[in-house]
């Protein structure tokens, strides 16, 4: 009896279809599809919300300057931290003494989310998240040794990750991704110092990490660096190291952005050749990585006139400009599977 209701139901069911076909195939058709390709979907873009990544932008900045070893840092460290937790990446906090080129001891932490820790097949996305703590640049001297707000330098590429972040908690990703957050990468020493200058001054979190990093072995199929990314108009030549560690990444990148229309704010030219975090992750770990940063030909540092300076500050701070770095690098991470 029950068997016979079982047949009956199937019969029934196979009828039902039978009639569905005939009269719309080309719905069925399209039920089909997704049927066999299920594990294979792809997952669409989100879309990036450019409010998102400036609230996240400003709430670094209310911390106040994140310099290594203040209260403020440290409070900042423990937001970014749970922040990706919420977002449902696997958190590790990284800490490290590295020494500074004055040979201060900084209680560095890099903090890094992992999305989908298991998988081999891994992406990176990284920032530096603390602030100079010097405006060796401002126009005035009397306020030169005090410490910047770091509203572009420092909070605008973490705002772009933590927004990306929450994108990918709430789509999901087929591939591993991680997220870090390098610490104590702008204590680097100043030029103009009565100081011998020394070599690998800059990006210390990154160095520590290069050399010990969160798992054994890591690595990652490329490795996407956004420094300084929420200038008005900002402009992102491509940069040279990139070209030399990843030239198909930049490419892809670039081509992307041009595809989504934000081409006025990456040409396809060539910019300055920048020791950042993007040298030590690429010749440390061997992962092919492009740094996005702003560069300003016109500007006396080329990074834009509010560079270490105490113009720094979240009224340089453009929504436009987050939006399109965060849309092109969301577009460029789930084009990958
Ligand atoms: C140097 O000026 C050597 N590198 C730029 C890296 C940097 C500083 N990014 C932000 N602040
Ligand atoms: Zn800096």
């Amino acid at each position: 009896m029950q068997r016979l209701l079982k047949y009956t139901t199937a019969g029934l069911a196979i009828m039902a279809n039978l009639l569905f076909f005939s009269c719309n195939s080309k719905q069925s058709t399209k039920t089909t599809n997704t049927k066999t390709s299920n594990t294979k979907k792809a997952i669409a873009t989100p879309v990036f919300n450019g409010d998102s990544a400036y609230q996240y932008v400003a709430n670094q900045v209310n911390f106040g300057p994140r310099v290594p070893n203040t209260d403020e840092h440290a409070a900042c460290a423990t937001y970014l931290a749970d922040e990706l937790k919420r977002f449902g990446a696997d958190v590790i906090v990284q800490e490290a003494d590295v020494v500074a080129f004055d040979n201060t001891v900084l209680k560095a932490k890099n903090i890094i989310g992992q999305f989908n820790p298991e998988q081999n097949n891994r992406l990176l996305l990284f920032a530096h998240w603390d602030t100079r703590p010097f405006a060796d640049y401002d126009k005035d001297p009397a306020i030169r040794n005090k410490p910047i707000d770091g509203a572009n330098d420092g909070g605008s590429g973490v705002g772009v990750l933590l927004e990306i972040a929450r994108q990918i908690g709430k789509s999901g990703h087929p591939l591993g991704i991680d997220i870090i957050f390098f610490d104590a990468e702008d204590y680097g020493q100043p030029a103009h110092i009565n100081l011998p200058q020394k070599d690998h001054t800059w990006c210390l979190g990154s160095q520590y990490w290069g050399q010990n990093p969160h798992r054994d072995n890591y690595t990652a199929r490329y490795g996407i660096l956004l420094d300084m990314v929420g200038a008005p108009n900002a402009l992102f030549y491509q940069e040279r190291y990139s070209i030399q560690f990843a030239p198909d990444l930049v490419k892809k990148v670039w081509n992307k952005a041009y595809d989504l229309g934000y081409g006025n704010h990456f040409p396809f030219e060539l910019g300055g050749m920048i020791t950042d975090d993007h040298v030590y992750v690429n010749g440390l770990r061997n992962i092919p990585c492009i740094d996005i940063i702003q560069y300003d030909p016109s500007s006396e540092q080329s990074f834009g006139s509010y560079w270490h300076t105490h113009d720094d500050t979240m009224e340089f701070i453009d929504k436009n400009t987050l939006k399109a770095v965060g849309q092109t690098v969301l577009e460029v991470i789930y084009s990958e599977n």
